[in-house]
């Protein structure tokens, strides 16, 4: 029996991080987060570039441009979605949701999802950690250990 499983090293691993600005205080928190997990992980300040667009519904564009360059090894998404301020906010959250995971699967190539999707600002602070954790550092940390794992699959 063989078993697979990603090292949690970001030693060597090129990675693009896009967040947005709409809710920059918390998304802020969010990048603070991931970035923290990055370096604990020994991940080179070199390999990690970060794009900055408005809103959380510009980063599927981004993150296509960004992975037609094919020099990657996975994508982060940060950003933060508060349902009371946001009139399409089902819309924006599925349409970004759905296109990140195609991207993913039209890459072959892991694109982690931190985007804070509340029902309230008080919910969202408490998930760019304060009570719930932080979803940046959750998804640089599935971005590290993906992206070790999909190397895996590429040498058997
Ligand atoms: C317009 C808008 C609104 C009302 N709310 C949010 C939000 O809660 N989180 C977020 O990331 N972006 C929001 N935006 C901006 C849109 O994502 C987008 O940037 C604009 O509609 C311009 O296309």
């Amino acid at each position: 029996m063989k078993v697979f499983e990603g090292k949690i090293s970001g030693k060597g691993l090129r990675l693009a991080i896009v967040a947005s600005k709409f809710n920059k205080l918390i998304t802020d928190k969010l990048l603070d987060g991931a970035l923290n997990l990055l370096r604990q992980v020994d991940t080179y300040e070199e390999d990690i570039e970060i794009f900055w667009v408005p809103g959380s519904f510009e980063i599927p564009v981004t993150v296509d441009k960004i992975l037609e360059s094919k020099k990657y090894d996975a994508v982060i998404c940060l950003g933060t979605l508060i349902r009371g301020e946001t009139p399409h906010f089902e819309f924006i959250a599925t349409h970004v949701t759905k296109s990140i995971l195609d991207l993913s699967i039209k890459y072959k190539i892991p694109i982690t999802f931190g985007i804070i999707t509340a029902n309230t600002l008080e919910e969202a602070i408490d998930r760019a950690g304060m009570k719930m954790g932080n979803k940046g550092i959750e998804a640089a940390l599935a971005a590290v250990e993906m992206s070790n794992l999909l190397k895996m699959i590429n040498k058997t």
